[in-house]
């Protein structure tokens, strides 16, 4: 019987009821093939399915899980919260004490405002900008993947990528239009995109490290030449930390870049797990958001207690030390793995930024998607289902982000390495 007998029975339940028996298109594992694993629980560093099969886990829910799966210290901060309601469509305490934490850590987000997703973080921080500038278009770069509102899905990352639609239908191409791309890390591509359309450029917005075409981490020069080139066109900047934020540093892509963004998103760790995100930065141009300003957005959810007691906890112990500590282990995974590649003879690259990690299996360095595209596919498919085998859970495409927790030792990243190894080996038979 397959060791995944019982995820395969499910998932045929699940593909009645939802869209390829998902409820978010990268978990149906089209960038890998089979069949998706079904989750039933995790704990620490590891993931065990409903067959019962565990696994190291680097998705970490594709970033949220700092702290590892049913941190302790959540479980008790959830605990405490939810006996006293579960939502209230009111201000409450919780989101004060979260709000000024975030504040504290990124001074530079002088006023936040809470949503439940990443997309709706980023959709009302360009819509923000539009306001603010009175101009309608966005600059975005190619594999960037900033949600799915209608204007981001123009040669959007992650899934649509994973799922070859460089275009999602249902986009109208009068919004399409307002969408201008540029590969990442291209300079020059920026400053001629700004030459002919700069004065109709609302906001630049950019994933500080790209996670969603796979990681990419930005040339020395790019993000100061973002700030230069919004700030000469009258455009603001708008740095997406969904996923880098408290991730790639502990004050996030400000903090590791020293470029100050106009405009920030957080999402994944500032709830903990649960769901959460926000949108903020200058004072002034979050003053333009209701019931302060003209700009309307609002949410039932917005702020949850439950989400809010999560993040607060998940920050509050993720201090620059032990930010640290999961860097330092970060590193030693991926030079574990650049060695592991090296002594099979096999391209390969790979890079971090805090405890964020990816790799290609491609010889050169890759500067944006393009490149990306360009890495051994075939390969990592293969590569992928020989570590799930052997106990290791990576992202399901080539086009993602991999993360690392406060849960996971010493001996968990060098568990995870002779398994990699092993299935590297198998990979390349
Ligand atoms: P959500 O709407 O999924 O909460 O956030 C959208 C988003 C915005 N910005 C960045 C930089 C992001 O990485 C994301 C979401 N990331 C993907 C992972 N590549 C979420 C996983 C999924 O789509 O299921």
């Amino acid at each position: 019987m397959s060791r995944f007998a019982r995820s395969e029975e499910i998932m045929r339940r699940s593909r009645e009821i939802f869209p390829g028996g998902v409820n978010s298109p990268v978990r149906a594992f089209g960038g890998v093939g089979g069949t998706p694993v079904v989750a039933r629980s995790g704990a620490g560093c590891r993931l065990t399915d409903v067959d019962g099969n565990t696994y190291i886990d680097f998705v970490l829910s594709w970033g949220p899980l700092v702290l590892g799966h049913a941190a302790p210290a959540v479980l008790d901060a959830l605990e405490e919260t939810m006996h006293h309601g579960t939502s209230f469509g009111m201000p409450t305490e919780l989101e004060v004490r979260l709000g000024a934490l975030i504040r504290e850590r990124m001074p530079h987000i002088e006023r936040l405002r809470f949503v439940s997703s990443g997309t709706e973080a980023t959709m009302s921080a360009v819509r923000v900008a539009r306001a603010q500038t009175g101009r309608d278009g966005i600059l975005k770069f190619d594999g960037c993947y900033h949600g799915h509102a209608d204007a981001f899905l123009v040669r959007a990352g992650s899934g649509v990528a994973t799922l070859g639609l460089p275009d999602s239908p249902g986009v109208p191409s009068a919004l399409a239009a307002q969408t201008f791309v540029a590969p990442y890390n291209d300079v020059a591509a920026v400053e001629q995109l700004i030459e002919d359309h700069g004065t109709h450029i609302a906001a630049i917005i950019v994933e500080p490290v790209v996670g969603n075409a796979g990681f990419i981490p930005p040339a020395p020069a790019f993000l100061p030449a973002l700030r230069r080139l919004a700030d000469a066109s009258g455009a603001l900047l708008i740095f997406d930390e969904v996923m880098t934020g408290f991730r790639i540093a502990p004050g996030g892509a400000r903090e590791r870049f020293d470029v100050t963004p106009d405009l920030t998103t957080l999402g994944k760790i500032i709830g903990g797990g649960l769901p959460a995100a926000a949108y903020g930065g200058r004072a002034d141009l979050m003053d333009l958001v209701a019931p302060v300003g003209p700009v309307y957005q609002a949410g039932t959810l917005s702020g949850n207690p439950l989400a809010m007691a999560a993040g607060y906890t998940t920050i509050s112990i993720l201090t620059p030390d032990l930010h640290r500590r999961i860097e330092t282990r970060t590193a030693s995974l991926v030079r574990g793995l650049r060695e592991i590649a090296a002594r099979r003879g096999v391209p390969f690259t790979a890079d971090h930024a805090g405890s964020m990690w990816g790799f290609f299996f491609r010889a050169e360095p890759v500067r944006n998607f393009q490149d990306a595209r360009g890495s051994d596919t075939a390969l990592f498919k293969r590569f992928f289902h020989e570590a799930l085998t052997r106990s290791v859970y990576l992202a399901p495409s080539p086009f993602e982000a991999a993360f690392m927790s406060a849960a996971h030792a010493d001996a968990d990243v060098a568990e995870a390495l002779e398994h990699m190894d092993a299935a590297l080996g198998a990979a390349l038979e």
